[in-house]
């Protein structure tokens, strides 16, 4: 995948590098390209940012070196969608990060001080997209997340051991825990269940605990989606447990 990165801070990309995802952009199965507004900027001094019409706090990014920016990212990836990062724009989920992740090129905009000009986000920007509700300082935080989510997607990114369809949470359920060696800590044992060596046993458990926990800390998630017989079978019986 080709992405298309505007920013006035491309270095804090640089913490893709590790990991999974440094591993991916080494082995070139994402491959990120810079566009900085600053050096599209035609004023003298290099500005990005004027005071914004009507008054008040803070400074809102220029059109011209934007718009060139943006220019020069789809001379680069024509057929990109261009995806503006926003508190104002649609909470991310793991279903538009999977649809994202089938593209073959995007290009993000991100802003910084109160945001853009809106006539740029109506001239250029096909998507608005937020992670979440609460304010971050730019774009650049929230885009890292997005590259990150979209990134384990694509294909060959993941091991097969934690690939990405095997992935327990795939936005309908939380994960069950883990453990790993020793079998005792401060007193707490591994459940038995996990040194059985009964595999059948093992999955029925895990999915029983992912159920439950799902039910115990988003119970919201449970009611948007129909459990199979089993399923219910197992939660029912994860709920018996927590009452005794
Ligand atoms: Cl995409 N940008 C900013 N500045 N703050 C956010 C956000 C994005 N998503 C959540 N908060």
């Amino acid at each position: 995948m080709q992405i298309g990165i505007i920013s006035l801070f491309p270095e804090i990309f640089s913490a893709l590098d590790y990991g999974v995802i440094g591993r991916a952009i080494d082995e070139q199965k994402v491959v990120l390209h810079y566009f900085n507004p600053r050096d599209y900027s035609t004023d003298k001094h290099q500005r990005v940012d004027d005071r914004p019409y009507g008054g008040g706090a803070g400074m809102v990014m220029q059109v011209q070196p934007i718009q060139a920016a943006i220019t020069c990212a789809k001379a680069c990836l024509p057929t990109a969608p261009v995806i503006y990062l926003t508190p104002q724009g649609r909470v991310l989920q793991q279903d538009t990060v999977q649809l994202l992740s089938k593209q073959p090129s995007l290009i993000f905009l991100n802003g910084r001080y109160e945001g853009v000009d809106e006539r740029l986000i109506a001239a250029e920007v096909d998507v608005e997209c937020s992670i979440g509700d609460y304010v971050l300082s730019g774009g650049e935080f929230a885009n890292l997340v997005l590259i990150d989510a979209i990134t384990r997607c694509l294909p060959g990114v993941l091991g097969h051991a934690d690939s990405a369809v095997n992935d327990s949470f795939t936005g309908d359920r939380l994960d069950y825990p883990h453990y790993t060696r020793p079998a005792i800590i401060n007193g707490m044992p591994v459940p038995a269940v996990l040194t059985s060596g009964d595999h059948q046993a093992i999955a029925r458990w895990r999915l029983k605990q992912a159920l439950g926990r799902t039910w115990q800390r988003r119970p919201e998630l449970l009611s948007k989606q129909s459990l199979s017989f089993e399923e219910r079978l197992l939660l029912d019986e994860f709920i018996d447990e927590c009452e005794e």
